[in-house]
């Protein structure tokens, strides 16, 4: 067995566009100690997971747009791990020797000075003491122009974010687990007994909506994924839609377990979901962090809608079934019939 104990970091909700960072920061780095106590080696938090869901707001004021944004340049592409709205989550990893993955408003300024917002995921090694991973959203839900029905849940992704630009790019987490995957299971990655000769496990990275692609899933799964990481915000109910709020809140939890059930059995990979749930000043957010296996069961799942870790110890020489079987890429795909998935 290739065991590894992990855990999504739910939080609920934080309510408004002014509810201080310290707040949320200490409310995260409790839940990384609750982690230590129940032995997990990398935790998941959610989706912009230190502010409320901004996008979900008409933000005119360009420098309080720019407050929910961390700066970072081909200088300095993590320069969120030392930034006082992150760092003392990094701090406390790197106490306790945990792996961490977040999300967080990323803006970019490049060699020429062109500045682009992205929504971002990074992924912290502790044993490493940096981040070894980005991850941009590719998939942006929502709309540029407000809706200005009155009363409308606002979803504002397309106006605050450029789509990602990093692609769908699975890496290796140095000593997370011990024992590779065959190479015949990995495409477009280097040989599993590469850095250190250890056969580090395959990781990637999806943010919310991300997850309902099947095309994301499968770049991954081409790249021999062992282990899906995500963080989201999802609407549970928005009054411009059909359906009561309850009737809402069951359909969007639903899709997301559907989404999330169907991309790990495809692909054959353990995955991680985190969400920031419950009343934010916006509108209201389903729960339903979970832990789903390679075969899609849904292994573990929050029962709150705050703060609330969700763990469990995977067995991730558990992939090599669907991998070698029903989801032997080599063996089973037809590509000559998928060039509708990239023609324009
Ligand atoms: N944050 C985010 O991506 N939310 C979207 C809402 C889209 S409405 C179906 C999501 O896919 O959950």
């Amino acid at each position: 067995p290739r065991l590894l104990t992990v855990a999504a970091a739910q939080l609920g909700p934080v309510t408004s566009l002014d509810t201080p960072r310290e707040e949320v920061l200490r409310r995260m780095t409790k839940l990384l100690d609750e982690a230590a106590e129940k032995k997990v080696r990398l935790v998941v938090f959610p989706e912009l997971a230190f502010t409320t869901f901004f996008p979900g707001y008409v933000i005119n004021d360009s420098e309080e747009l720019a407050s929910f944004f961390e700066p970072a340049s081909p200088s300095d592409p993590y320069a969120i791990v030392r930034s006082p709205n992150a760092k003392p989550l990094v701090d406390k990893a790197d106490e306790l020797g945990i792996d961490i993955s977040f999300g967080y408003g990323e803006r970019w300024t490049a060699e020429g000075g062109k500045v682009t917002d992205y929504n971002t995921a990074i992924y912290y090694s502790a044993a490493r003491k940096r981040c070894i991973a980005k991850y941009r959203k590719i998939h942006l839900p929502g709309r540029y122009e407000p809706d200005t029905r009155p009363g409308v849940t606002q979803q504002l992704e397309k106006r605050y974010f450029t789509p990602g630009d990093l692609g769908f790019q699975a890496f290796r987490v140095p000593g997370l687990v011990q024992g590779a995957l065959k190479s015949g299971h990995v495409q477009g990655l280097p040989d599993p007994k590469d850095a250190e000769g250890r056969g580090d496990p395959i990781l990637g990275m999806l943010i919310c909506n991300d997850r309902r692609w099947a095309e994301g899933w499968r770049c991954y799964g081409l790249q021999g994924i062992e282990l899906l990481l995500e963080g989201y915000n999802t609407t549970a109910f928005a009054p411009q839609y059909e359906g009561s709020n309850e009737e809402q809140e069951q359909e969007a939890l639903f899709h997301h377990r559907l989404s999330c059930q169907a991309g790990s059995y495809q692909n054959a990979c353990y995955s991680v979901h985190a969400g920031k749930a419950g009343t934010e000043d916006h509108g209201s957010l389903i729960a339903g962090s979970s832990i789903v296996d390679p075969n899609g069961h849904v292994i573990a799942e929050s029962k709150t809608k705050g703060d609330e870790l969700v763990f469990a110890t995977l067995d991730l020489s558990k992939c090599l079934k669907g991998k070698e079987r029903v989801f032997a890429f080599e063996k089973h795909r037809r590509v000559e019939h998928y060039s509708r998935l990239i023609d324009q």
